[in-house]
């Protein structure tokens, strides 16, 4: 039960319901954890159901939120909201994105997981170890290798923290070039090249949106600095797919103008069987899991939101619908 400052008492029954529209994966712990304290439905009564105050959403289906007259936000149950905006009755309603220190540490140890195995030529060691090869390569030092993170965000700085910590020079990408500490910082379309020429590892972690669309492209690609101690330029994008062109990624490699690349995230998800990318001996394939959303952290900061709206409060994580993130 939650007190109201009107003197009533809330009742899980008087609560405004939540809508719970989720594609792509099965939503039951989201539904167990929301409903500890609000009744919860998986479907609108009607499509103008009155009862629905929240909507908790991950690839809604398409018009579920059009008609609902008292819903009061959205909240999207990743940090990305492209899923959200590609819906064509998307209501003129506050939307709450993921920001969470457990989501953060997850795309942390990605970044980092992939980077160090790039650095230190993972791929190298496992064709040597096949061949039963008992042979050193070179190992450039962390701080002879520029590390660029388009999208300085909330995982873009904690991404950054951590290469910082194991000794990587860091370049940071951003649509405003905002400053941090220990990240030589680039900002909007004229920050674009010399962030990339400066750049030996890049690391994506932009939001979707149109004008980041098909950025990651061949023409991108080509501007990354090549002639470094890695051999030539890596790529890892655990953003969005559809910021890259998966052909021209294919191409990159094929051409030498990447030298190897870790991709979580693709044009088309799944990636389709017929993808030269899966058998391409130099890319690392792994299925959008860099970091994915836990219920159990994510399910009561939600609730504790959807309460602090009910007595009137500003919500916090908001997305901002002009720039689409
Ligand atoms: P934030 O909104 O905190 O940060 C977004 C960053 O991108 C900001 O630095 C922003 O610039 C920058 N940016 C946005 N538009 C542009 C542009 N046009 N040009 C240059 N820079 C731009 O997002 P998060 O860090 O929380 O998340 C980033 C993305 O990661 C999500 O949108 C989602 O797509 C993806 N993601 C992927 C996951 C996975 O498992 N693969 C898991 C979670 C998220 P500025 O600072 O100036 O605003
Ligand atoms: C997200 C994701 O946006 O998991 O959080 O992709």
């Amino acid at each position: 039960m939650t007190g109201q400052t009107d003197g009533t008492t809330m009742t899980q029954a008087t609560k405004g319901r939540v809508l719970l529209s989720v594609t792509g994966f099965n939503p039951q712990r989201w539904h167990e954890l929301l409903s500890v304290r609000r009744e919860v439905v998986l479907e609108p009564q009607a499509p103008s159901d009155p009862s629905i105050h929240y909507a908790v959403v991950w690839k809604q289906k398409p018009n579920v939120l059009a008609n609902l007259p008292n819903l009061k936000a959205v909240f999207s149950i990743g940090a990305g909201v492209d899923h959200l905006f590609s819906d064509p009755g998307l209501p003129d309603v506050p939307i709450v994105r993921v920001v969470a220190d457990n989501l953060s540490q997850h795309m942390t140890e990605y970044v980092c997981w992939r980077v160090l195995d790039h650095h230190r030529q993972g791929l190298l060691y496992r064709q040597q170890q096949k061949r039963r090869l008992w042979r050193e390569p070179a190992q450039p030092a962390a701080d002879a290798v520029s590390v660029g993170i388009m999208g300085l965000g909330n995982l873009g700085r904690a991404a950054a923290r951590a290469l910082i910590a194991l000794g990587f020079r860091v370049n940071g990408w951003s649509r405003t070039g905002t400053a941090m500490d220990g990240v030589a910082c680039f900002g909007g379309k004229q920050g674009l090249e010399p962030f990339l020429r400066a750049t030996d590892m890049l690391v994506v972690l932009l939001p979707l949106t149109p004008a980041t669309t098909g950025v990651v492209n061949f023409e991108l690609l080509s501007k990354l600095r090549r002639d470094n101690p890695l051999g030539g330029a890596v790529l890892i994008n655990a953003g969005r797919g559809r910021l890259q062109k998966d052909a021209d990624i294919a191409r990159a490699l094929d051409e030498g103008i990447l030298k190897e690349a870790s991709l979580d995230v693709f044009e088309t998800e799944p990636l389709p069987k017929t993808s030269p990318l899966w058998s391409h001996e130099r890319v690392f394939v792994t299925p959008h899991a860099a970091a994915t959303s836990d219920p159990a952290h994510l399910a009561g900061p939600m609730l504790d939101q959807m309460e602090a709206c009910d007595r009137g409060e500003t919500l916090g994580n908001l997305v901002d619908r002009a720039a689409g993130y």
